[in-house]
């Protein structure tokens, strides 16, 4: 495929985006405290092969080189979260200048090297002393949180203009706590909804807080939208099974973020669960503080029907108890996962909508079982192919009048992969974890021609 007649304003910017846990290790280094993941990483059965995020790809002693793959590439800005067990190993109370100095360190070394650093505050790995008090169960971790803001920007926020509190709060409450699939491996689905509120509560506290630190900063919020699909067979159950699971993956956060409520119906659906006694007064005002930009993570669509007489839903989402999941339409990606350029476009539109905000696409990809082939280089079509159509969708939802301000590829490296360990490879630059040799695959070349093709 050809990109040239894509089309991305001047002043597009171009990234890549990892997380702590996924790619530092390091994990007992400089006064970090243990993390619900590496709790998690170490219970067997939950993540493949009994794989953690103990090395992963020692990007904490080799950021250096990193940064120097991320200029060769011709990068304008670099998304990374910050590891809260890091800065406040305690989760609250003393900050850790170690942990600081290293982040100190990272910003640096990006700004000298012209890439933009673009700060994530929580990408997972909450202290796991602080999920020994309850985690997002406890409704203070909106306070723990904030403090944790507090301290992290007032160091780095002279550097750093662009801060972002949660990534995929969905992935943290629902997934985490319904699900059971993500630390802390629960299986309840009131919790689930008590997470998401309090995520959501520790978002708008911080939202202010950030600003006392950093004026001049933008600050959003990463959401991970995703298109859902029915049989569109004009079946009233069918709109309903859709109505549901849009609710329980879309519409519970971008209610009550951009809309100051939890969208029609979900209350009413999900009170088999709770009677929602964990939504005070004040708390739907502080959530919809007012945000910069949203970021989008897409990576593929989500395929649902009515379960059928005598038939039980198949998916412990809240208010889906009618809900069957259906498998993904191929072409799939290596993960299994449904390739849909066309979702990609239909959610971004959507997220403008439902925000009123500029977007950033903060992560988009694929996982290929890439191999270094005889030639010493990895070929990695598959991904190419992914990377230009879903670049497609981008500039066609730009030029439907949707106000993208940037692409973030995911990843920059191979990294942990959550409960699939280091089995899938979502980098544009290959990583061998014996050796930790990074090698730029084809798509990190296509990614840098791209760039340079389009640049403002
Ligand atoms: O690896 C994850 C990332 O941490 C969050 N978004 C989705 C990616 C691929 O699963």
């Amino acid at each position: 495929m050809t990109t040239s007649g894509l089309s991305f304003p001047d002043g597009f910017v171009w990234g890549t985006a990892t997380a702590s846990y996924q790619i530092e290790g390091a994990h007992d280094e400089d006064g970090r405290s243990p993390s619900i993941w590496d709790t998690f990483s170490r219970t067997p059965g939950k993540v493949l092969g009994g794989d953690t995020g103990d090395v992963a790809c020692d990007h904490y002693h080799r950021y250096p080189e990193d940064v120097a793959l991320m200029r060769e590439l011709g990068l304008d800005a670099y998304r990374f979260s910050v590891a809260w067990p890091r800065i406040v190993p305690g989760g609250t109370g003393a900050v850790n200048a170690k942990g600081v100095d290293f982040y100190s360190r990272l910003v640096d070394t990006l700004l000298e090297n012209g890439i933009r650093p673009v700060v994530t505050l929580y990408h997972w790995d909450l202290p796991e002393v602080l999920d020994q008090r309850g985690g997002w169960l406890n409704r203070d971790s909106a306070q723990w949180y904030a403090e944790y803001a507090a301290a992290t920007v007032a160091a780095l926020g002279d550097r750093v203009t662009n801060w972002t509190t949660f990534n995929e709060p969905w992935c943290s409450s629902i997934l985490s706590y319904a699900i059971g699939a993500h630390a802390p491996g629960h299986r309840d689905g009131a919790e689930s909804l008590v997470a998401a509120h309090h995520l959501m509560l520790a978002h708008g506290t911080a939202v202010p807080v950030i600003r006392e630190h950093a004026p001049d900063a933008e600050v959003s919020i990463t959401l991970n939208p995703t298109q859902v699909w029915g049989p569109d067979d004009g079946d009233e159950a069918d709109a309903d099974a859709v109505r549901r699971a849009d609710n329980a993956l879309n519409g519970i956060f971008f209610g009550p973020v951009f809309h100051g409520a939890y969208p029609a119906g979900f209350l009413d659906d999900t009170a088999y669960l709770t009677d929602h006694s964990f939504i005070h007064d004040g708390d739907l005002e502080t959530i919809s503080a007012p945000l910069d930009n949203l970021g989008v993570n897409n990576y593929f669509p989500t395929r649902v029907r009515a379960a059928r007489d005598g038939e039980e839903g198949n998916t412990p989402i809240p208010g889906g108890q009618r809900v069957v999941e259906v498998a993904p339409r191929p072409p799939l990606t290596g993960i299994g996962w449904e390739q849909s350029p066309e979702s990609h476009r239909l959610i971004i539109e959507r997220s403008a909508r439902e925000s009123g905000l500029p977007l950033y696409i903060t992560e988009n990809g694929s996982a290929w079982p890439d191999t270094v082939d005889a030639d010493g280089q990895v070929h990695d079509a598959d991904r190419v192919a992914y990377l230009q159509g879903h670049l497609g969708a981008v500039s066609d939802a730009i030029k439907n009048g949707v106000d993208v301000r940037g692409y973030f590829a995911w990843s920059l490296l191979d990294n942990f992969e959550w409960a699939y360990g280091y089995s899938q490879r979502f980098g544009i630059v290959h990583v061998d974890y014996d050796t930790q040799v990074r090698t730029i695959k084809d798509s990190g070349r296509e990614y840098a021609r791209i760039i340079a093709e389009h640049r403002g």
